[in-house]
C-alpha cells in the first residue's frame, strides 16, 4: 500500500461566512429568537466541545465510546475489505480512530465538517497516525442541501457513513429523515450506516448532562455570542446572559437557550436588536429517540437495520443499517 502522512486531496463546498451574518441576523431578528447549534463550532467551541465529551455528567461520549472500543472488531467485519468511509461532523476523530484501527483495508476516510480549520487540523493529524490511510476531507455544512462529491475513483467501493455522537440528535424529526434519506443517496445501494443515538431516559441524568457542575456547557453555550462579537462586530455583553438547558420530556429533546438577565439592546453593525428581560435565544434542540421509533425512521428512509449495539442501562445506541 503507498504512504500518505498528508491530505490527499480537499473537496470545499465553501460554506461561506456570508452565511454566518445572514443566518444570524435571520435567526435573531425572528421571534422566538434562535440560531443554529452548527455555529457553536468555531475554534474555540469545538475545544469547549471537547472538554465536554470529557466530563463525568456527560454520559453520551463515555457510553459511546465504550461500544465502539467493545464492538469495533465485529462493526469491522460488516464494513469489509477497501471500503469508503465517509463520517459526518467528524470533528477531533477520536472515536473514529477506534474504528480505524480494525479497518486496515480501508479505501479511503472521507470526513465531512462545516468547520475548515479544525477539519483540515484533524484530518492532518489522522493522515500522520494513520500513514497508510487516504484522507480526503470535505468541508460542507450537510444540514443544508449539498452536493457530495462522487469520488468516481471509489465507484465501486462499499460507502459506509459515520455518524457518531447523537449529532441526528440536533436535527428536528422531519429534518433527521431528510438527512437519513441523504445519507441513504450517498452510501449507494450495498452501503451502510453506523450511526450513533442518544436514547430517552431518566430525565435528571439527561438534565445533568447539559449543565455540568463545571459550567463547560455554559461556556459553550455563550461562545456563540462570543463569536458573533468577534466575526460580525457586535456588541453582546456576555454578563448579560446565561445559560439555560433543560429536558422536555414532552418532545423528547433537550432545549438550550441563552436567557438575557434584563431588557437590553445588542448591535450587530449596523442592526439593533432588542431582547426583553428574561427573553431566550433558543440555541440548541438534542433529541432523544425510543430506540424502536429511530429503526422505524430508519425505515422508512430506506435502510434496513442489520444490528444494534447497546449499553447496560440502555443509555444509548449505535445502530448499523444498510441501504
Ligand atoms: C454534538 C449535538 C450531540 O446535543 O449532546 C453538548 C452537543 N450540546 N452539550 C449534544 C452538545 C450541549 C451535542 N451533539
Amino acid at each position: 500500500r503507498p504512504s500518505y502522512g498528508y491530505i490527499v486531496s480537499f473537496h470545499d463546498l465553501h460554506p461561506t461566512p456570508a452565511d454566518f451574518r445572514e443566518e444570524v441576523l435571520a435567526g435573531l431578528l425572528r421571534t422566538p429568537k434562535s440560531l443554529p447549534p452548527k455555529f457553536f463550532y468555531d475554534r474555540r467551541g469545538s475545544e469547549l466541545f471537547d472538554e465536554i465529551c470529557q466530563l463525568e455528567e456527560y454520559y453520551l461520549t463515555r457510553v459511546e465510546t465504550g461500544l465502539l472500543e467493545r464492538h469495533a472488531a465485529e462493526m469491522a467485519r460488516f464494513i469489509g475489505e477497501e471500503a469508503l468511509l465517509i463520517e459526518y461532523g467528524s470533528g477531533s476523530g477520536r472515536k473514529t480512530r477506534i474504528l480505524l484501527d480494525h479497518l486496515p483495508s480501508l479505501a479511503a476516510y472521507v470526513p465531512v465538517d462545516i468547520s475548515k480549520e479544525h477539519l483540515l487540523a484533524a484530518a492532518t493529524e489522522l493522515a500522520q497516525a494513520y500513514p497508510c490511510l487516504r484522507v480526503t476531507p470535505v468541508c460542507a455544512d450537510y444540514t443544508r442541501e449539498m452536493e457530495f462529491p462522487d469520488f468516481e475513483e471509489f465507484f465501486y467501493r462499499r460507502r459506509v457513513v459515520f455518524f457518531p455522537g447523537s449529532t441526528i440528535g440536533n436535527f428536528t424529526p422531519p429534518e433527521a429523515e431528510m438527512f437519513l434519506r441523504h445519507a441513504a443517496e450517498v452510501a449507494r445501494p450495498g452501503g451502510l450506516l453506523l450511526i450513533g443515538v442518544d436514547l430517552k431516559k431518566d430525565p435528571t441524568v439527561i438534565d445533568a448532562a447539559y449543565n455540568d457542575g463545571q459550567g463547560v456547557t455554559a461556556a459553550f453555550n455563550l461562545n456563540l455570542l462570543q463569536r458573533i462579537n468577534t466575526e460580525l462586530g457586535a456588541d453582546f455583553d456576555l454578563r448579560l446572559f446565561e445559560h439555560r438547558a433543560f429536558y422536555d420530556p414532552a418532545h423528547g429533546r433537550v432545549e438550550m437557550h441563552l436567557v438575557s438577565r434584563q431588557a437590553q439592546t445588542v448591535h450587530i453593525g449596523e442592526t439593533a436588536i432588542p431582547f426583553a428581560a428574561g427573553e431566550t435565544i433558543h440555541t440548541e434542540d438534542s433529541y432523544k429517540y425510543d430506540l424502536a421509533d429511530f429503526e422505524q425512521m430508519a425505515a422508512r428512509t430506506g435502510w434496513t437495520r442489520q444490528m444494534v449495539w447497546q449499553d447496560e442501562q440502555g443509555y444509548f445506541a449505535v445502530g448499523l443499517f444498510a441501504v
